[in-house]
């Protein structure tokens, strides 16, 4: 139709604004020899999280729009400690597409990375525009605490506005990555496959057997071999009934899980953002 063809236009001066190409170049970036277990996909869906979930319902104030992660102190929040390598990774994206704010930029690569790891499509938007400066940060300690249990995740993802079947669903992004020592003290993968996004987390959760690992770092637990962990606050969905209820669903179904995750995630990234109301 010709609305469709006008649509399809560059508005003259303007660049015009392709997502594809972006989303290509972050697809390009993923891949990493010499970096953990190969990919860099993981530690950009924690950017795009840590980002997104600063958010406060109550005062509208954190969130992924403004990207104030880019300045102190956000930036040296302990929480965001290691992000910097995503960030940096993705500024050549920047570079080469101006047009993208930052805040637009780290969400999408968030969603990109999930998707190009074997996960669901994430639901996406642009909109989110950049703050000009670090006056707009929001406070420390917005981020949830990994050594503690049930009712601080509740807290935490309920001051998001979510219910306990989100925030299921979101925890199962831990089968992605692995903690560092040097970032947050923890260290290892939640599974053996920790750059394909599946429901493995859930069944790991479940079926395997966790005892608390014997160290000087803070209390972890990890399985017989030695090899994967989980977070005081990863155990706490199967020592809370309401919780588990949700693991032994995504351990069973996986397109439950990625239906009911990608549909988290996405309402996650736009948490705080002021899209126009539609018409
Ligand atoms: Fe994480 N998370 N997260 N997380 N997280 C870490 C790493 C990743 C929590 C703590 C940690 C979510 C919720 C919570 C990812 C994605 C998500 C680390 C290790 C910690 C300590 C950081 C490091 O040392 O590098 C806690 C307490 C959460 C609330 C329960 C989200 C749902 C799971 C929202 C989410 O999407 C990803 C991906 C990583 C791996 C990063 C990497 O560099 O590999």
């Amino acid at each position: 139709s010709l609305q469709g063809i006008q649509a399809s236009m560059p508005q003259l001066g303007e660049p015009k604004k392709d997502y594809d190409a972006v989303r290509k170049a972050i697809e390009n970036l993923l891949d990493a020899e010499d970096y953990d277990d190969g990919s860099f996909g993981p530690v950009l869906v924690r950017l795009a999280w840590h980002a997104s979930g600063t958010y406060d319902a109550a005062s509208g104030t954190g969130g992924s729009n403004g990207a104030t992660m880019r300045w102190a102190p956000e930036s040296e929040h302990a929480a965001n400690a290691g992000l910097a390598v995503a960030r940096k990774l993705l500024e050549p994206v920047k570079a080469a597409y101006p047009w993208i704010s930052y805040a637009d930029l780290w969400t999408l690569a968030g969603a990109v990375a999930i998707e190009a790891m074997g996960g669901p499509t994430i639901p996406w938007r642009p909109g989110r525009a950049d703050k000009a400066s670090g006056n707009d940060c929001p406070p420390d300690n917005r981020l949830p605490d990994a050594a503690q249990g049930a009712g601080h995740v509740r807290d935490v993802f309920g001051r998001m506005g979510f219910d306990d079947r989100e925030m299921v669903a979101l925890v199962g992004a831990h089968t992605l990555g692995r903690c560092h020592t040097d970032r947050s003290g923890y260290s290892g993968p939640w599974t053996n496959a920790p750059t394909t996004f599946s429901n493995l987390y859930f069944q790991e959760l479940l079926n395997n057997k966790w005892r608390k690992k014997r160290w000087d770092g803070p209390l972890q637990y990890e399985d017989k071999s030695g090899q994967l962990m989980m977070l005081p606050a990863d155990m706490a969905l199967v020592w809370d009934k309401k919780f588990k209820k949700y693991v032994d669903l995504y351990a069973k179904d996986e397109e439950a899980f990625f239906k009911d995750f990608a549909a988290a995630f996405g309402k996650l990234m736009e948490l705080g953002v002021p899209f126009p109301a539609a018409a």
